[in-house]
């Protein structure tokens, strides 16, 4: 199946533009769909494969700029009209699909343009697809961006093979069924077009098997959902990282001078946390927890130090910018509160961070303090256990993270019990070594074995296997 020529659908492609005094360069993103992609063993396929995503820059800047693309892929961006690009994306996929499916019914925005848009950029990216879609090709669909997409491409091309991965979580039908009917059955339908759906974990997946049921009346067996003559069949697939790329980086010379830099800077106890700016990363619980370990542990004063990375996001929607307002204030009260006039306990920073840097503060740290009110995966937790080739380090996760599921080595904690954080984190700095090394050591084992590598060929050969049943079938 492997000479099947891929065809991968995602919001964004794998790079940009910036022009800068006239001079347009590239700016490769470094995602870890990218990485997942790139790792599959596509050498059998005689065709190249075909990326296909809502460009960020101008027809004009891709027909003048497209050779500075490497030539991995054959790119195909769709360029969307701007007001359905922001009712698609700003609108309906983050103001409506993400907070609904992360649990945060009270951030729903929901108006019906906004879901119009939805129809047309997932109408115009399907036209896209059946331009390039040849009967042999494997369709893989990325994301909440696309839940209408596998249906749309199915009414035009009803025996392709349709593959589609939901990369934050699948809620409950409770959260659901607060959409108005159309539109959830719109959406339900819009991925049952798809021969594979792929979800982080077991729960998510339950609860898109219980929505079908209880919206469409669908039956399923073994997690194959009989929908008009065709079987669907839902799977987890929890996604890894690129082990060996952040194990490597550890001994880096520019990781080991920015980690001594670290060191010497902070010679007390570091705790570290990196994350989008996202209301369902957590910050503000997790700052309100640092309060409280600050009250309830004043030894600590003046030994430990709190790095906090907050990466731009999304900050053209209300609730976006005003959580980076909430977390600045927290910061500068806690630190108001708390500092001396030697000491701050909070080291805070609104950027992106180079590569060398991030490896720096995972390998630099003592608590990585990963503490999400929800998150489909979180690939941070996972980069944090595979940079540590010194086996030192404590892991302190949020339980409601798809990641909990698998590194039950971790201290797993409630985020919204700032108590219990407090409780953990003192443990997790009085930890001592060998228990650290113990821990780590079997989470490590973990994250190596089921890599991202693993993880999307064990997809690609899943959905080979339907296009098969599908044959199969058809001989009878
Ligand atoms: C979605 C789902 C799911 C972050 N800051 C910097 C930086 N990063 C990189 C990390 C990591 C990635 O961004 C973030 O991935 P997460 O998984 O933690 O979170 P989301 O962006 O919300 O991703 C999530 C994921 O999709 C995959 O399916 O796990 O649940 O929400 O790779 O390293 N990289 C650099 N500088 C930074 O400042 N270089």
């Amino acid at each position: 199946m492997k000479n099947n020529r891929l065809i991968i659908i995602s919001y964004r492609l794998p790079f940009s533009f910036k022009t800068e005094n006239k001079t347009t360069t590239l700016k490769p993103s470094a995602g870890g769909l990218v990485t997942a992609v790139k790792s599959l063993d596509l050498s059998a396929s005689s065709q190249k494969p075909i990326w296909i995503g809502c460009a960020d820059f101008t027809q004009s800047v891709w027909e003048k700029s497209k050779h500075l693309v490497n030539d991995d892929f054959e790119y195909v961006p769709v360029f969307l009209d701007k007001a359905v690009n922001k009712g698609f994306y700003n609108g309906f996929s983050n103001s409506v699909l993400w907070p609904l499916f992360h649990y945060f019914p009270g951030f729903v925005d929901y108006h019906d343009e906004y879901l119009t848009a939805y129809q047309a950029a997932n109408q115009a990216v399907c036209e896209k697809v059946i331009e390039h879609l040849k009967p042999t090709d494997m369709v893989w669909v990325h994301d909440y961006h696309f839940l209408a997409l596998p249906q749309l491409i199915r009414e035009r091309e009803p025996e392709a093979t349709i593959g589609f991965f939901l990369h934050i979580p699948f809620p409950s039908n409770e959260l659901l069924r607060l959409l108005p009917r159309r539109c959830r059955d719109y959406l339900l339908e819009g991925l049952l077009g798809a021969d594979l759906i792929g979800f982080h974990t077991n729960d998510y997946l339950i609860h898109f098997l219980q929505s079908v049921s209880l919206n469409l009346g669908l039956s399923h067996n073994l997690a194959k959902v009989l929908y008009q003559d065709r079987g669907v069949q839902c799977q987890a697939f929890p996604i890894g990282i690129n082990y060996g790329l952040y194990h490597d980086a550890y001994a880096q010379p520019d990781v080991v001078s920015e980690r001594d830099e670290l060191k010497k800077s902070y010679p007390g106890k570091i705790i570290f946390s990196v994350d989008r700016l996202d209301y369902t990363k957590g910050v503000m619980q997790r700052l309100d927890a640092l309060e409280a370990f600050l009250q309830s542990h004043p030894e600590w004063k003046g030994n430990l130090v709190f790095i906090l990375v907050v990466v731009p996001s999304r900050d053209e929607i209300q609730t976006y910018w005003e959580r980076k307002q909430m977390i600045e204030q927290a910061v500068g009260r806690i630190n108001g509160k708390f500092a001396t006039l030697t000491w701050v306990p909070i080291v805070y920073r609104y950027a992106s961070l180079a590569f060398p840097q991030l490896i720096a503060l995972y390998t630099a740290c003592d608590v990585a303090m990963i503490t999400p009110l929800r998150d489909g995966m979180n690939l941070v937790a996972k980069e944090f256990i595979a940079t540590r080739q010194d086996q030192q380090g404590v892991l302190l996760l949020s339980e409601l993270t798809g990641a909990a599921n698998e590194l039950g080595d971790a201290l797993l904690v409630n985020p919204l019990d700032e108590y219990e954080v407090a409780d953990q984190l003192n443990v997790a700095l009085m930890m001592p070594p060998e228990e650290q090394q113990r821990r780590m050591a079997v989470m490590q084992r973990r994250v190596e074995q089921y890599d991202v590598k693993q993880w999307a060929n064990d997809f690609f050969d899943a959905l080979a296997a339907t296009r098969q049943g599908k044959r199969k079938n058809h001989v009878r």
